[in-house]
């Protein structure tokens, strides 16, 4: 019996409501008269468990099995969102379990509130990995994905006074129902100590003596495809004290210390880091990254290879990607493990490590490179430096044979640099290591390929490639706006979903009167909805007949919400000086999102103006509500599922040459909002795709930004040179958001007079004339919602699983199925 598969439980609503009281009864041990809401949700989520296990199980075995070529992914972060719906839609289980709690008499939508989403990740990186491994279940993909299991993950966050709090994120307090822990299967995951060489039978070897260790338990979670019976796996690593650890200090009777080293070691998967640029070398960050791949790979060689593996054909089993750099160190780690442990030549172990990685970069900020001090790499993870400093040196005599010894050029391409400190180049180690370095879209990656690596394009070529971020379709159409879901099916039948590029099919549509007015209304609808949300979430309203102009994103200098900001202020200084007849303003609701990291200074001020200018604008009666900000604070997945389909106007306003990629522009485009954007990440192709006439340019394109950096970029001349730009910096500057107090944004106007890193100021007079073509646009609604049409018709490209495709054929040569 035990080696009998499992079978999945009835689909019928009958057959739901019995697994689900036994669920409710065996699992949270009550009766349905005496449960909570939590125990409820509990309930269903197990109910919903059980259906998909037959098939997780099944396809564990199977990719087992088939020893085909698989993925694993490798990321510090995996921003999933809530878990219920998706698992219902995947399942085809939605209207059953709606039908079956209905019986009981709950409403399944008082449940679906219950769930806190697992936010472990920062922002688009994190969502990234998390529509990954939804479209490699769904296109069946023999694949992983590991991760980290932080206790606390992105802070909760909330205003005071208009600033922001930082509140723990305490996602596992009520349960965590779709995690599978199994202590059992824990590794050990050592640091510190020294090295030694010692004699082989002859062969001289090293090998690392580690001083401490801690357990690394997997926590599995399901991932499930879309309506094709696959469940794929997340496996996330916890970090526990080592008992033999625990006890000898234990039996010496100092307590203290034992409860100290407990501590210690569950710190590493304590809390996700909420910086998500200029990261600080910190020590616990690095003992993370260590601990999770670590743990992975050692997963990889024990409990997916067969134990007599020829080790020379991992290339043909697996390729690690690894999402930035935050997982690089597994480079060296793979390779300790094949030469020390394995006892392999070291040439073969590299040759086959350089097989067995491909490296995506995420960023073109300098600052946001990773680097590790020599100090510290060397104190936590000795042999890892050993090995790194040898793939230096091997790699360095490379470049001398293929350039000559051309000195400047040595020290730039490094991998471990002298100045400030010795530290490693993280993005460089991963170059030389990776068979393959992606950019995430295209103007990105060719930034990459020519202005941050050239000197690697140029040693390596054919190395650097692009492959164009995505996101899921099941998430950000299906989920989040099931009535334009319809709509689409309506017009175009099933199958959408997993083949995206058929929403081209509505481009016809685009030209029907009457399907115009079907779009229309589903949009109005979703911002009704929205609107009760916000209103029941904060207390916060988004009136009627408003143009929704939204901008949520993490909260950066180069992402220029203070840009944003000034066109507020620009409309609300016209109103109130009476140049700008109140009656000719466009109604506009502004919604902003965005946490800043809390040590980001200048984040939290532009926070803080945020708020503050929206106080103001909406309280003032000469405005008479025409413009109104609205900030709900703690914007996450679940928010951005209301936000984004409720949208008109899609924000994405980076100076050019700064925003990889974005992902947000996706989302917004495929749900029928018009983009105003710059010419930058993946912008560039929305807009291409689209049609100039269906997206709002603005701004200097990125060979214009280096150029007036070049002749030396002076703000306070366009200040002075402008006087719609003097007066909104003025009216911030006189105290008028402060209360009169003319210090509070001081150091935000300065900033932007003196310094402007990010070029707001240069590209302010251009946002504003394209800001007015929005208004006239909108001023024809008819023609705004055909363009809103096309904008989905022509957004196909952007589904995520056209971004598996691109990794498969161009970086991991995996089988397309399983
Ligand atoms: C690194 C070291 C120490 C602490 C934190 C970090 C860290 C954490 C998160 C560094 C960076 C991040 C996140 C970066 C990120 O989200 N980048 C975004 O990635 C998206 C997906 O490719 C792109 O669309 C965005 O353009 C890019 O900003």
């Amino acid at each position: 019996l035990a080696l009998a598969p499992v079978s999945a439980p009835a689909s019928s609503v009958d057959g739901f409501v019995r697994e689900f009281l036994k669920n409710l009864n065996f699992t949270q041990g009550v009766p349905l008269s005496a449960s909570s809401p939590n125990d409820r949700y509990l309930a269903l989520a197990h109910t919903v468990r059980d259906y998909l296990m037959a098939r997780w199980l099944e396809d564990q075995r199977g990719q087992r099995e088939a020893q085909s070529k698989g993925v694993a992914y490798l990321s510090a972060e995996y921003l999933l969102g809530r878990q219920l719906d998706n698992n219902l839609l995947a399942s085809r289980l939605t209207d059953v379990a709606t039908e079956a709690l209905a019986k009981c008499g709950i409403d399944i939508d008082d449940l679906r509130q219950q769930e806190v989403e697992p936010g472990l990740g920062n922002g688009g990186l994190g969502r990234l990995a998390a529509c990954f491994i939804d479209s490699l279940a769904t296109m069946s993909v023999p694949s992983i994905g590991y991760g980290i299991r932080y206790e606390y993950g992105i802070f909760r966050q909330t205003f005071v006074d208009g600033q922001q709090v930082e509140q723990p994120d305490a996602w596992l307090s009520l349960g965590s129902p779709w995690e599978f822990p199994h202590p059992e299967a824990a590794q050990t995951i050592s640091f510190a100590g020294h090295t030694e060489t010692y004699d082989d039978d002859g062969v001289e070897r090293s090998r690392w003596i580690p001083a401490w260790n801690v357990q690394a338990v997997p926590y599995n979670y399901m991932v499930p495809g879309y309506h094709n019976g696959r469940v794929n796996t997340l496996r996330l690593w916890r970090s526990v004290a080592t008992n033999a650890f625990d006890l000898r200090i234990f039996n010496s009777g100092d307590y203290e210390e034992a409860v100290r080293a407990q501590i210690f070691a569950e710190n590493i998967s304590k809390v996700l880091y909420p910086e998500d640029s200029t990261p600080q070398g910190k020590e616990l960050r690095l003992q993370q990254q260590y601990f999770f791949v670590a743990a992975s790979i050692r997963d990889f060689l024990t409990n997916v290879l067969a134990e007599d593996f020829d080790l020379e054909k991992l290339p043909e089993r697996i390729i690690f990607q690894l999402n930035d750099t935050h997982p690089v160190i597994a480079v060296p780690e793979f390779m300790r493990v094949l030469v020390d442990e394995k006892k392999m030549d070291w040439d073969a172990a590299w040759a086959i490590t350089q097989q067995c990685f491909a490296y995506t970069c995420h960023t073109l900020l300098p600052e946001a490179l990773e680097v590790w001090s020599v100090d510290l790499l060397g104190r936590l993870l000795p042999r890892h430096l050993e090995i790194i400093y040898r793939i230096n040196d091997e790699f360095l005599l490379a470049v001398r044979e293929r350039f000559g010894d051309d000195e400047m050029r040595i020290r730039n391409m490094s991998i471990v640099s002298d100045f400030p400190e010795r530290s490693v180049r993280m993005a460089y180690l991963a170059t030389v290591a990776g068979a393959k370095v992606n950019g995430v879209a295209e103007l990105h990656s060719q930034l990459l390929r020519d202005k941050v690596l050239p000197d690697f394009n140029e040693f390596y070529p054919g190395k650097f490639t692009n492959v164009t971020n995505g996101v899921t379709p099941r998430r950000f159409i299906r989920l989040a706006n099931p009535q334009l879901a319809d709509l689409i099916t309506e017009a175009l039948g099933a199958g959408w979903t997993v083949d995206l590029e058929r929403l081209r099919g509505l481009e016809s549509f685009a030209e029907d009167p009457e399907f115009r007015a079907r779009f229309a209304e589903v949009k109005a609808a979703n911002k009704r909805t929205l609107n009760t949300v916000l209103l029941a979430r904060d207390g916060l309203s988004v009136p009627d007949g408003h143009m929704l102009d939204v901008m949520v994103k993490r909260l950066h200098e180069y992402k220029r919400q203070m840009l944003k900001v000034l066109h507020i202020v620009t409309s609300y200084e016209g109103i109130i000086s009476g140049r700008v007849d109140v009656k000719d303003v466009t109604p506009r609701t502004f919604i902003f999102g965005a946490k800043a990291a809390p040590g980001y200074v200048m984040a939290k001020r532009i926070i803080h103006l945020i708020n503050a200018v929206g106080s103001v604008v909406n309280a003032d009666p000469r405005v008479e509500g025409r413009l109104n900000v609205v900030f709900p604070p703690n914007y996450n997945v679940t928010l951005a599922e209301r936000v984004i389909p409720a949208a008109d106007l899609s924000e994405q306003i980076s100076l050019a040459g700064k925003e990889a990629s974005g992902t947000g522009n996706m989302k917004f485009a495929l749900n029928g909002a018009l983009t105003i954007g710059t010419d930058d990440g993946a912008n560039v192709e929305i807009r291409e795709l689209v049609g100039d006439d269906n997206f709002f340019l603005f701004g200097m394109t990125e060979p214009e930004v280096e150029a007036l950096w070049a002749e030396g970029y002076r703000p306070s001349e366009f200040y002075q040179k402008d006087e719609d730009l003097r007066r909104a910096i003025d009216l911030i500057a006189s105290g008028a958001f402060s209360g009169g107090d003319r210090t509070t944004f001081e150091p935000v106007v300065s900033n932007l007079l003196y310094d402007d890193r990010f070029m707001v100021l240069a590209d302010y007079a251009s946002y504003i004339a394209e800001q007015g073509k929005v208004d006239a646009a909108y001023g024809d609604q008819d023609a705004w919602t055909r363009s809103a049409i096309l904008n989905v018709a022509r957004s196909g490209y952007f589904s995520s699983d056209r971004s598996m495709r691109d990794y498969i054929q161009r970086i991991w040569h995996t089988p397309p199925a399983y």
